[in-house]
């Protein structure tokens, strides 16, 4: 049966109005539909903040995890249950701060999930204190004077990580995302969708109008090639990570999946783990 974007409707988001993260929503629900998938056979699991909701507001299986912690998370649900499309989900503050040690190790596992990371620059549910993608200069909450930490460039360290799959959008080219999220769930292994998802209500320098007139589109530039990492890399740090469109995909990597010995074809969820009396009797029996 056709699904449609009322089948990924769940309760009435909660975000300000104008948040990028409406713009995330709405197209991880196309890109839902237009690969056909039915809401119960795709789980998005998020972490904490504002775009930490996003597992409650899209309709299907979704998990609602600790702060930094959604990719643990979401690995776990799709070894379980293979047959899953498995979204993690979360933000600049919970992916690149809290929860950097697991993105690091899910690019280098290659568990076949996508991962969408809502970069606003900001600790938007908190009230706008400076994050990790925070710009040199940046007048927060916590650095009033202007911040004078480096920011993480989560592209250019993914592309260091050899990341199967890295793509960059923004929430408002709806169209573009919707594209790139498609692309990201059909990648077999670890897929990063960062995307410029403004805070109109914290950041008032990464606005709207300050990613139209500064991004540059790879995916319209003819001679940018996206398998080749070194040249990503370079354009990458030449835009000073203003860019958007497929940064880089290998799409020969195999997944942690095809590659991890005596992995079930069947997905552990589906199989009956019921133990008989006797399986019972002699794992008490190791106690005695
Ligand atoms: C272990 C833990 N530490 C701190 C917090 C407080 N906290 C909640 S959300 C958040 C940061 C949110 O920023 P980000 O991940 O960028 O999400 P946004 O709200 O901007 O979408 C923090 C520090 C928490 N909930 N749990
Ligand atoms: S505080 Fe910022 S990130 Fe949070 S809902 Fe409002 S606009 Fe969105
Ligand atoms: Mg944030």
């Amino acid at each position: 049966m056709a699904v449609s974007i009322q089948d990924f409707q769940s309760e009435r988001p909660t975000w300000c109005p104008g948040c990028g993260d409406f713009g995330v929503l709405n197209a991880m629900q196309k890109a839902a539909v237009n690969l056909g998938i039915a809401p119960e056979d795709v789980a998005v699991v998020s972490g904490i903040g504002c775009s930490g909701k996003m597992s409650q507001h899209f309709g299907g299986y979704g998990l609602h995890s600790l702060h930094g912690r959604s990719l643990p998370t979401a690995q776990a649900v799709k070894l379980a249950n293979r047959s899953l499309t498995v979204m993690a989900a979360g933000g600049d503050g919970d992916g690149y701060g809290i929860g950097m040690g697991h993105f690091i190790h899910a690019m280098r596992r290659n568990v076949d999930i996508t991962y969408v990371v809502m970069d606003n620059h900001i600790y938007g549910l908190t009230t706008g204190q400076a994050s990790p993608t925070s710009d040199i200069g940046s007048r927060t909450k916590t650095s009033p004077e202007g911040s004078v930490e480096q920011p993480i460039a989560p592209l250019q360290l993914a592309l260091a990580q050899n990341c199967g799959f890295i793509a960059q959008a923004f929430s408002g080219n709806i169209k573009q995302l919707t594209s790139l999220i498609e692309r990201a769930i059909k990648h077999r292994g670890f897929s990063l969708v960062n995307v410029f998802s403004p805070c109109v209500t914290f950041n008032k320098t990464q606005t709207y109008d300050f990613y139209k007139s500064n991004l540059v589109n790879l995916d319209e530039e003819p001679e940018y090639n996206p398998h080749d990492r070194v040249h990503a890399l370079t354009k990458v740090a030449q835009a000073n990570n203003l860019v958007t469109g497929l940064v880089y995909e290998d799409a020969e990597r195999l997944s942690y999946e095809e590659t991890a010995h005596g992995y079930p074809e069947t997905p552990i969820a589906h199989e009956d783990w019921t133990l008989s009396q006797d399986d019972y009797q002699d794992i008490l029996d190791t106690f005695r």
